[in-house]
């Protein structure tokens, strides 16, 4: 299946990797060292780009808000000056796919004028105004499961049936999306690990990722250096890759087709041998 992103066709038909790019100056896996002033702050951007599309990186997500529990909100205008700049300078200079990791419906409408290919949206096209932006823009959107705010998100979450839930929560989104006049064929589905979510929550979620498979929307996971791998091992953030790849790896088997992920180059490397496996006789 082939996904339009603006000026570039996205082919899902085999997963891809998506890589992360946080413009926030307190993102939690890499200590904001990304973030600086001015010139200097998008020439830092366009650098880690290059590096992630040379390692095999078929998207690049940029974010300008921490969904980090207990992160300081951002003002639209401050989110405004740390995204669109950098969005603006991989656009005119690399052959990218951006997609922009938001839930402010201002941004996504400048981010679509200057060359983003796709929205990323935490809260699922919830927040007013956010619909009917993302559906001008044209573009396809990534709709996540968030039970509660970031702020709380974490302090107690509870389901009935956490994977039944998730499913029929994205698909009443999907259809209020449909309803509002994002074609079907632009909407991609995200459970959203560790978004309100407990250890146990995200294990049956990523066991019965299946489940949200079978609803055929494309699925984008993120599972990257998340809690759910510091639980499971005990290692801090910075030593999680190998966790990491063995949870994109199940989401693989379950059938995601984007893996949002920080480590670009091991990431692809595991998906080449995914794919060979795949395809063997
Ligand atoms: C996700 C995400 C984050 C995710 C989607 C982090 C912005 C936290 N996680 N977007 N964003 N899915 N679609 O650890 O799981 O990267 S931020």
């Amino acid at each position: 299946m082939e996904l339009r992103c603006g000026r570039h066709a996205l082919d899902l038909a085999s997963p891809v990797v998506m890589g992360i790019l946080n413009v926030t100056p307190d993102s939690f896996s890499d200590g904001g060292a990304l973030y600086g002033e001015g010139r200097a702050r998008i020439d830092y951007c366009l650098r880690m780009a290059e590096e992630m599309l040379a390692d095999g990186a078929s998207i690049l997500d940029i974010g300008g808000e921490s969904t980090r529990p207990g992160a300081a909100p951002v003002s639209s205008d401050d989110e405004l000056a740390r995204v669109l700049p950098v969005v603006e300078a991989i656009a005119a200079r690399l052959d990218a796919i951006i997609s922009v990791d938001t839930s402010n419906p201002v941004l996504m409408r400048e981010a679509a004028r200057c060359g983003a290919g796709m929205i990323n949206d935490v809260r699922a096209l919830q927040r007013d105004g956010a619909l009917a932006a993302a559906a001008a823009s044209g573009l396809p959107v990534c709709l996540m499961h968030m039970q509660g705010e970031p702020g709380s998100m974490q302090d107690d979450p509870y389901y009935a049936d956490v994977v039944d839930d998730v499913c029929q929560w994205l698909q009443v989104r999907a259809a209020a999306c449909e309803a509002g006049g994002i074609e079907r064929q632009r909407i991609l589905l995200d459970p959203g690990f560790g978004f309100g979510k407990t250890l146990a929550h995200n294990l049956a979620l990523l066991k019965h990722l299946d489940q949200l498979a079978d609803l055929r929307y494309p699925l984008l996971v993120g599972l990257s250096r998340k809690s759910i791998a510091g639980k499971i091992t005990g290692k801090p953030v910075g030593e999680r890759l190998a966790a990491s790849l063995a949870l994109a790896q199940s989401a693989l088997d379950r059938g995601a087709s984007i893996l949002r992920v920080h480590d670009v180059a091991a990431t692809s490397d595991m998906l080449k041998i995914w794919r060979a496996v795949r395809e063997a006789a």
